[in-house]
């Protein structure tokens, strides 16, 4: 099977005038976690190097990973993160309110929709539902607690043989969009998918939050593309759509929730009028941004090297807090593995015995960690849930123990 390719014009507008922003090397799929015994087996790694199209201004991976590698199994579960299920129920009454109370029976239909916990929660509000997720191991966990999910890419065949056309009111993808290598065909099935006056909604990872953060670990390769406004009104333009609202969220380091809907439907809001200005004055579509973020990454490199060598060095027991996918693009281009990190604990009970991919740390349960003490400290991969991470933790700071949250300056707390 063909696992790679490298495309050579911008996701969106075709150029081919695009700028090497930053190389994070040849590293492994950032979800491949590895099972003990295939240690020693060869492990596939691709260039991790992220463009931008100086036409339109997508920042993007151009050394693009074959679909059916990527995701044949996936591991990711939204609801191993309770902040995330939390954040989707209010995401469901939210969206219900706003557009869905006066419609009799409205259909919402998701695209990688992971285990149904959204769904459920627009179920629960009295709508039909249904979901589309290529992950066969996940989507069978969403048919099981009853959301009906075909386990599929989205393809204009899926929805004719469905005769699904015309009957969503609401089609929502989240953390999805940016995953997407042809977006042209999405968006010919997304208007496929929706009746009149029908909304796409969508959250993605904002890409001021990743320049201002520094979140380069979210830069890996199931993620194509990293949006600002201008190129997402571009591409929705050529299909006749336009984006009516923006909500900026706080989830997964910052997203922007994008409202797109048939051209004149609905008024522009004042939103998304101060996000394009903010986006102006912030310097989104200045090269010079970018050439600093890319500088930026490099010194955060090595002073998370150097304060973890200096914790060495002073005997403390160091182990990694949650095993995010983010979490392996971290340890892989800063070179952290077992020479620094004893384990890693998560949550999530797919990754329990697994090692992680590249650094080959083993993934604990975190109900098992050892009697935590003072001379520990947690590299806090999962930093996008600190806030939370840091109250249920409490015994292990009452202890002593800390935490080293690694972005966008490595900072004990
Ligand atoms: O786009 C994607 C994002 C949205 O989710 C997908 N490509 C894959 C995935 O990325 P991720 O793995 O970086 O997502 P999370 O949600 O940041 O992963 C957090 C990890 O930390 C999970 O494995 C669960 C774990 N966790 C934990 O161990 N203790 C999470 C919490 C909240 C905790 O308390």
């Amino acid at each position: 099977m063909r696992k790679y390719h490298k495309k050579n014009e911008c996701r969106i507008c075709s150029s081919q005038d695009l700028k090497l922003i930053l190389d994070l090397g040849k590293q492994p799929l950032a979800n491949a976690f590895i099972k003990k015994e295939n240690l020693q087996k060869y492990e596939n790694k691709f260039p991790l190097r992220l463009y931008l199209c100086k036409n339109c201004f997508l920042l993007q991976l151009l050394d693009i990973v074959d679909k059916e590698f990527l995701f044949k199994e996936y591991l990711y579960l939204t609801s191993a993160s309770k902040p995330i299920l939390n954040h989707f129920q209010k995401y469901a009454s939210e969206i219900y309110n706003e557009f869905l109370k006066e419609i009799k029976k409205p259909f919402v239909i998701e695209i990688g929709s992971n285990d149904g916990s959204l769904l459920k929660e627009f179920k629960k509000l009295g709508t039909d539902v249904l979901g589309i997720e290529p992950a066969k191991n996940i989507a069978k966990m969403a048919n099981d607690i009853g959301i009906p999910t075909k386990s599929n890419f989205l393809n204009q065949n899926i929805i004719k043989k469905n005769s699904l056309e015309k009957k969503a009111s609401i089609v929502v993808a989240n953390n999805v969009f940016g995953h997407i290598e042809d977006l042209k065909e999405f968006m010919k099935c997304i208007k496929l998918l929706l009746k009149n006056k029908g909304i796409f909604v969508f959250e993605v990872p904002y890409l001021i939050d990743l320049i201002q953060k520094l979140e380069f670990d979210t830069v890996y390769h199931e993620h194509l593309s990293y949006f600002s406004l201008r190129p997402l009104m571009k591409l929705m333009n050529e299909f006749n759509l336009e984006i009516f609202d923006v909500k900026k969220q706080k989830v997964h380091g910052g997203t922007i929730r994008v409202f797109v809907a048939e051209k004149d439907n609905f008024e522009i809001t004042k939103d998304l009028k101060e996000l394009i200005k903010y986006e102006e004055k912030f310097g989104i579509y200045k090269i010079k941004t970018y050439e600093k973020f890319s500088d930026n990454v490099k010194q955060l490199r090595s002073e998370l090297q150097d304060k973890l060598s200096k914790f060495k060095k002073e005997g403390k027991i160091i182990f990694g807090y949650g095993a995010p996918a983010k979490g392996n693009v971290l340890l892989n281009y800063c070179k952290i593995g077992t020479q620094f990190l004893d384990y890693i604990l998560d949550t999530t009970p797919l990754k329990h015995g697994l090692y992680t991919p590249g650094m080959h740390i083993q993934v604990r349960s975190d109900i098992t960690h050892q009697e935590l003490s003072s001379q520990q400290i947690a590299l806090l991969l999962a930093w996008n849930y600190e806030e939370e991470i840091i109250k249920k933790e409490n015994e292990f700071m009452k202890k002593g123990g800390k935490f080293l949250v690694p972005i966008p300056i490595p900072r004990l707390i």
